[in-house]
This record gives structure tokens, C-alpha cells and sequence, in this order.
């Protein structure tokens, strides 16, 4: 396999996991999807303050924000229609990665153009935080930066590229974490620039 690089216990680095033609056809895969689906534009929680960050899910279940509050719904925010299925290419990376844990259930696209950002957040609306997040970047490279369990905690970052991929687990999972910038022009993956970032979530507890 590529290179792996714990970053510190339950986050494991995986720069240019996938090859320039594995994230071409990737890439085209996602253009298809936004083509059938369409980005959606999530807002806040209570205020309703846009994010700057475009999204769309694939999978059983996806990640959605508005007014009422962040949860996983089958369908899309906007069209009310099931979110397409995740790409068998997804799932085979996914199994690779977290040693055929079983499969996740949310794979949410999130679109940077380059003045996007997260702010710092931890990601709790699983109900199973045992399993694993996998997380792919395509296009600009984006500065990522991680923490701790506590907001206020010791931060560390690095500089997500094209092709690159991190698995965050175990004592990590609960991890404060956000992209503090887009680097312009750095990739030329993406005809329109930007970044995407794709997480590949189990969400709810595996049964047997
Ligand atoms: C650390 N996305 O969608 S992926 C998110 O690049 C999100 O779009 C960022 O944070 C992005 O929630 C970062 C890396 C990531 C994903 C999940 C994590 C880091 C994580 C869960 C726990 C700890
Ligand atoms: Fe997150």
C-alpha cells in the first residue's frame, strides 16, 4: 500500500493515496452526481447564516444543516429525492482503509471554492463513534487543522493536497478539526478550481 503517517493515535495520513488517473475518474464521478443532484447550500443551525461550504451526500443517508439543527435524512434538502448511491470505488477504498468495517452509510461531499472555510467542530451526529471517518481532498490544496476533545485544546496542521487521504478513529474521533484556507490555483484537477472533500461515515451502531 502508499505511505502511512500517524499523525498522532487514531489519525493515520495517507498523502497521495490515490494516483493523478484514481482522482480523475473520481473526479468525474462527483460531476456526475452534482450533475443528477445538485450542490446544496447548508445555513446554521438557529441563525440560518449561510455556510460557505457547497454540499451533497451519497449513500442510504446524508449530513444536513438548517435552522432546526444538523442530522442525517435520507433525501436531499432541496429536491426531496434519495441521495444517489455511494461509487463502488468509494466502498473498495473504504474497506481498504478501515479493514472491511462494516460499510458506511454517508459519504458527504463538501465543495471549497477558495475563499471557503470550517470553523473548528467536532463531528457528533453518528450514533456510532467507534467506527471510522475516511476522508479523500481533490483539487486545491486546503490547510487542515486538528485538536483535541476540547475546543480550546493544542492544535496541529497540515496541508491536505490533491489525492491525499486520512482516516481519523479511536481517540481521535471526537476531535475538534476545520479547514482554516484554500491555497488558489494549487491543483489543476478541477477545471473550476477549488476543493472537494469527501468523508465516508458509518452513522448508525452496526447490528449482529
Ligand atoms: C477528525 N470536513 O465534513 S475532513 C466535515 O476537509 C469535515 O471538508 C473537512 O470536517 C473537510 O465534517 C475535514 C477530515 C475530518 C473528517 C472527520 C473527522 C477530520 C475528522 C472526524 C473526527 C476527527
Ligand atoms: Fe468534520
Amino acid at each position: 500500500m502508499t505511505n502511512r503517517v500517524e499523525l498522532k493515535p487514531g489519525v493515520i495520513y495517507f498523502p497521495q493515496l490515490l494516483d493523478r488517473a484514481a482522482q480523475e475518474s473520481l473526479r468525474d464521478e462527483i460531476y456526475a452526481a452534482i450533475h443528477s443532484a445538485k450542490l446544496f447550500q447548508s445555513t446554521m443551525p438557529r441563525w440560518g447564516n449561510p455556510m460557505s461550504v457547497k454540499m451533497l451526500n451519497l449513500g442510504p443517508v446524508g449530513w444536513v444543516s438548517d435552522k432546526s439543527g444538523y442530522r442525517y435524512q435520507a433525501t436531499h434538502p432541496v429536491t426531496g429525492q434519495n441521495w444517489p448511491r455511494i461509487f463502488p470505488s468509494l466502498l473498495k477504498i473504504w474497506d481498504t482503509l478501515t479493514d472491511n468495517y462494516a460499510a458506511p452509510e454517508a459519504c458527504l461531499i463538501n465543495y471549497y471554492s477558495a475563499t471557503a472555510k470550517m470553523g473548528l467542530h467536532q463531528d457528533r451526529d453518528e450514533e456510532d463513534f467507534n467506527a471510522p471517518v475516511v476522508s479523500l481532498s481533490l483539487g486545491d490544496t486546503a490547510l487542515f487543522r486538528i485538536g483535541t476533545s476540547e475546543r480550546t485544546g493544542p492544535t496541529q496542521s497540515i496541508k491536505l493536497q490533491s489525492g491525499d487521504g486520512l482516516i481519523f478513529g479511536g481517540p481521535a474521533r471526537l476531535d475538534f478539526h476545520g479547514i482554516d484556507r484554500i491555497y488558489k490555483e494549487t491543483s489543476t484537477l478541477l477545471n473550476e478550481g477549488g476543493r472537494f472533500n469527501l468523508t465516508l461515515r458509518r452513522v448508525t451502531k452496526p447490528h449482529l
